[in-house]
């Protein structure tokens, strides 16, 4: 099939999530046209040859208050469809994608088809906002068909979009694998002593993230337990934190790593990853934990308690409750058995759940279905 895939290019994420399965079909044989406004990270680093770039370009004019990046959006996916004569066009993220591939199917009156995945803040945040949903409702009810990346996201959609139907549920995947720890000693030297533990969380440090309340579950953890913790991203939150770590004297426990590429390695030698988000439409960043065999504690939120099994591969608290998340972390991180016995938990749920070989054919199932409708 000719796939156009629209997203962000972010590394993370949504548009993470996208370029993944945009190389996972391009390494099946598919021929996938990848449009957005700069070539994703993740692209860079693995290109299969049947990945084409198509760069938007962002209009400057004085008139204008910003660069008209959807209807430039818009005009590159309808050239892309004519250029490519693609079969289908997959826009991840609703805002502005679903709206762009709509209007393009329009313009160009061919048969090709248009799918949107909902990732999450797109329907949780987005999806609420009075100066935008109505026009994401009327595109998302265009396409040919939806998906969400959980079960609880696809609840939220229908509710917030006043659909129909429920999206299809098709999960995130990830293809991190676990280091060992023994390879990993002079790595974990260099933030922990030996004795101690690491905690780790990753993210974009957004305010939906909660990351104040991953500062404060590490500073009653290391009141207990000699620990250190590993900050990993970057994002509009992190000058709060960065006073938080300072308010709390933490400054000497805890790394602000900002982005890394390498996360699993960060991941393999941590003993508990936090997320204690507002809102998760799944979150890609907990499961890569999982497949490095770190057992999760984190908040109950959406896809987090779909992924997640309580007391099997971590445990999951209302969001918010710190104390509650504190002390579930304390009780992991003192009890070998139970963190070894997650740990497991984990690196299994995820080989046997979320690898791209499960979630990829469910994509193209979809493809082909949407293909022979009418
Ligand atoms: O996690 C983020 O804040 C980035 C965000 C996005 O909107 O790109 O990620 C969303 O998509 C990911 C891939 O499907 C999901 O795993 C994340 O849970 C979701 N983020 C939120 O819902 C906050």
């Amino acid at each position: 099939m000719k796939i156009g895939i629209v997203c962000y290019p972010s590394y993370g994420g949504s548009g993470g999530f996208a370029t993944s399965l945009a190389q996972e079909l391009a390494n099946r044989n598919h021929e996938i046209h990848l449009i957005s406004y700069e070539i994703p990270f993740k692209l860079s680093q693995n290109w299969p040859e049947n990945i084409t770039f198509h760069k938007v370009d962002a209009i400057e004019y004085p008139l204008f208050k910003d660069s008209q990046y959807t209807i430039a959006l818009t005009n590159k996916i309808a050239e892309v469809i004519r250029e490519e004569k693609l079969d289908i066009v997959h826009a991840h993220y609703a805002i502005p994608h679903a709206v762009s591939v709509s209007m393009a199917r329009k313009m160009v009156r061919k048969k090709v088809k248009v799918i949107t995945t909902l990732h999450g803040t797109d329907t949780t945040i987005m999806g609420k906002d009075q100066n935008l949903n109505q026009t994401a409702e009327f595109a998302l009810k265009e396409c040919d068909a939806l998906t969400a990346v959980s079960d609880s996201l696809a609840k939220e959609a229908k509710k917030n979009y006043n659909l129909k139907t429920q999206p299809h549920i098709i999960y995130n995947f990830v293809t991190t694998q676990k280091t060992s720890r023994s390879k990993l000693r002079s790595l974990k030297n260099i933030f922990a002593e030996t004795d101690e533990k690491i905690l780790i969380h990753v993210s974009n440090f957004r305010p939906v993230k909660r990351v104040q309340d991953v500062i404060k579950i590490f500073k009653n953890v290391s009141n207990v337990i000699p620990s250190k913790l590993l900050l990993v991203g970057d994002g509009p939150d992190m000058p709060k934190i960065k006073r938080i770590v300072k308010k709390y004297k933490l400054e000497s426990k805890v790394h602000f790593l900002g982005f890394q590429l390498d996360v699993a390695k960060l991941l393999s030698m941590s003993d508990i990853f936090l997320l204690p988000s507002q809102k998760e439409g799944f979150n890609l960043s907990a499961l890569e934990a999982l497949s490095c065999g770190v057992p999760v504690i984190g908040s109950n939120t959406l896809g987090m308690s779909e992924m997640i099994t309580d007391n099997k591969t971590g445990i999951l608290s209302k969001i918010g409750n710190v104390d509650q998340m504190s002390k579930n972390a304390i009780d992991i991180l003192s009890d070998k058995n139970k963190w070894l016995s997650m740990s497991i938990n984990g690196l299994n749920a995820v080989k046997k759940k979320y690898r791209p070989d499960i979630i990829v054919p469910q994509y193209i199932e979809l493809y082909k279905k949407v293909l022979k409708s009418k």
